[in-house]
Formats: structure tokens, sequence, C-alpha cells
């Protein structure tokens, strides 16, 4: 059954309805719809506000010629739950979800700026880093074998699902960019690149490992999404606010998939930076999510729910959460270049200088992901490659 699209001038009548607000005074609703699936209102009162974010039934980017289940908000509400739980100042305030209508009602972040935002104006990244690591770590850990009993994690798996948002993944950044298919771009000076990864059998199998990864390697509920647009930052009071957004690509998966998508876009931001002629910080920023990922993870550890899992099994898999997600940026590079979503950070430059660094790049993290032991590694690479 369809679900009522709702438009600008609804949206007073929505919330009176649905209890967010009481019927007086003016409102003012304006429509701020950014991303590539939904859309997304701002409602303005006398001393209030709110965001209302709707999915509709198709892709909005593409329209309904690409139709999408809106049950892509349940997951979305779910993931919000979850981090509710053990990290909630690293997510809005969720004041409602309406599965009816597959509609989120959420603080209004419009004071602050998306992180790909500010990245690109030359702004840096305060305490992003620090903050994007310790919501993975807490969401990971708290949603693993570890945070769990077995039977609470069966329960997780089954009510987790979100099948068409994992095969976007798989599809756009997982299959197409390594294959002729219609979605694929790329900037004509790259041609030569696209055709080179399209015939490379290596990075081809890198690839199908990574996808059968992000698959089948259910280790804890993810974001899904984790790029610098699911991430808002700015002031408040005085003190410095980054929150996560977005969760709509939530499942259950390989936790290196959420670092991933972050250094992915870490590395165009610091191959836009090189352009321009600006000392990127951006490698830096890698070593600082990842040492408060693995610092909040080995705090929690102590607490995990099955002891059979020992401390050596603890270093073995959190070097495999680090060379999962290097894997997981180069392909994030590779699909965001050549693939179907491309980056403003890329896009917005007059050439393609930076591109075909982040693209040469992507391929090595993909490869060398194993022999990359640490975060240093990592900015020789990016170092050796411009
Ligand atoms: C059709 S959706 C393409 C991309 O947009 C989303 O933000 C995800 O990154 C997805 O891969
Ligand atoms: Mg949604
Ligand atoms: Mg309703
Ligand atoms: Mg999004």
């Amino acid at each position: 059954m369809s679900h009522r699209l709702l438009e600008t001038a609804d949206i007073p009548g929505y919330l009176r309805d649905h209890g967010h607000w009481d019927g007086s005074g003016e409102v003012a609703v304006h429509e701020v719809s950014d991303g590539n699936l939904n859309r997304v209102f701002i409602a303005t009162g006398a001393g209030w506000s709110l965001a209302v974010k709707q999915a509709l039934p198709w892709v909005r980017v593409a329209g309904p010629s690409w139709p999408l289940s809106p049950a892509r908000a349940d997951a979305e509400a779910r993931a919000y739950r979850a981090v509710a739980a053990v990290a909630p100042e690293t997510i809005p305030v969720v004041h409602g979800y309406d599965p009816a209508d597959y509609v989120l009602v959420m603080e209004d972040m419009s004071d602050l700026r998306v992180l790909r935002t500010v990245l690109n104006e030359g702004g840096g990244y305060g305490g992003a880093s620090d903050a994007i690591g310790l919501f993975v770590a807490r969401l990971s850990f708290a949603t693993s074998d570890f945070g769990m009993t077995s039977a609470e994690r069966k329960a997780l798996l089954a009510e987790s699902v979100n099948p068409e948002l994992c095969k976007i993944t798989e599809d756009v950044v997982l299959s197409e960019p390594y294959l002729e298919h219609e979605h694929n771009h790329w900037h004509p000076d790259l041609a030569d690149l696209a055709a080179a990864y399209r015939a490379d059998a290596a990075l081809r199998t890198e690839i199908a490992e990574l996808r059968h990864l992000f698959m089948s390697g259910a280790q804890a509920l993810l974001h899904g999404d984790l790029h610098t647009g699911s991430i808002i930052v700015g002031n408040r009071a005085g003190a410095e606010v980054v929150r996560v957004f977005d969760p709509e690509f939530s499942y259950v998966g390989p936790i290196g998939f959420d670092l991933g998508l972050y250094w992915g876009n870490l590395v165009a931001a610091e191959s836009r930076a090189r352009v321009l002629g600006a000392v990127g910080e951006h490698a830096g920023q890698l070593a600082r999510s990842w040492a408060a990922f693995e610092t909040e993870f080995r705090r929690l550890w102590p607490q995990r729910a099955d002891t059979f899992f020992d401390d050596a099994y603890l270093d073995r898999f959190l070097r495999r959460v680090w060379a999962d997600s290097l894997g997981f940026a180069g392909a994030e590079l590779i699909r965001r270049i050549i693939g179907y979503a491309h980056l403003t950070d890329l896009d917005s430059l007059p050439d393609a200088t930076a591109a075909r660094h982040a693209l040469l790049v992507g391929r090595e993290l993909v490869l060398r992901r194993a022999e990359l032991a640490t975060p240093a590694d990592v900015a020789a690479l990016v170092d050796d490659l411009a």
C-alpha cells in the first residue's frame, strides 16, 4: 500500500496531527532535500524548529524510474534507536518515527554544517574524527557478539535486514565500477584508468572479496553510509558539536565498512586540498579516527558478553577490522570517481588531477590492505602517489 507523500504545505498539519506542534502561531516550512534518496523539510515556529524527513518510494535524484522501498526509513529509525542507547550525543535527537508514512521528526540541525561542505571550503575537522571513532566503536561493540549474548544477537540479525539498500551498495559501490554499466561515468581524462580498472583481474578479485565480506560479514550494526556528507559539525553555546545522521543504509555488516567509508572520503578531501595548494590534515585524521575507535573498543572489551574471546583474539580481530577498513576505503574512492554517485570534493575542481590521485590511492588501498600496517603507511602511500 502506498503512503502519503508530504509536500511543503502538508508539513504543519502533519506535525499537528502527530503531536509535534500544538497548532498555535505561524509555521514556516522550507524543503532542504540534499541527499540522493529522501525529502527533508525544516519547519520553524515561534521558538521551535523541527526537521521532517520522509522516504519516497523511489530514489529521489533518479525519480520514479528507480523504485526503492520506503521501508529504508525503518532501518534508519532502528539505527538511531541503537545509537541512542550507547552514544546519544553523536546523533540528532529523534522526536518520533511514523512507520505508516515513513517519516522521522528530528532535531533541526540547520545551524550546523555538513562536514564535506566545511572541508570543501578549506575548513578543518575539529574533533570530527575522534567523534567518528567513538561512534563506530560504541555502536559496533554494543551490537556485536562481544556486546550481546548469542540469543540477543540472533534477534538483532533477524530484525535488522535492509535488503534493498544493501543491494544498492553491492551494486553501485562493490561491483558496477568494475563492469560496463550505464550508471558509471567519469571525467574524460580518467578514461584510461576506468578502462584499466575494468580489465584488472587482481583488483576485481579483491573487490569480490570485499563484496562478499559486505554480504556475509555480519559483525555489528553499521551506519552503512558513513561518508563526510553524513556528518554534521559546528558549535552550540561555545561547545563543539559533531553529529552523525542519515543511517538509512544501516544493517548488520563488517565494522570496517563504516570506518572505510569515512577514510575514503578523507583521502578524497586530501587529494582536493593538495591540488588547491593546501597541505591537507586529512591523513592525520585517519590516524585519529582509528585511535579513537581502537581505544574505545579496547575500553569496552572487559565488558564482553562471552569471555571465550580472549585478549589475543581482540588483537587479531582489530587487525582484521583495520585491513577491511582500508579495503572499503579504496572501494569507496574508486566508486566515487568512476561509478554512479560522485563527490563534490572532486567534481567541483577544474580538472581531474585530484580525482586521478584519489583513484590511484583507491586501487592501492584495495590491493595492499593486508600489508599497510599503520596510519603512517597509508600517509606515505598518499604522498607517494601525489
Ligand atoms: C542510489 S544511491 C547512491 C549513493 O547515495 C547514497 O548516499 C549512498 O552513498 C549510495 O551509494
Ligand atoms: Mg530514509
Ligand atoms: Mg499518520
Ligand atoms: Mg545519505
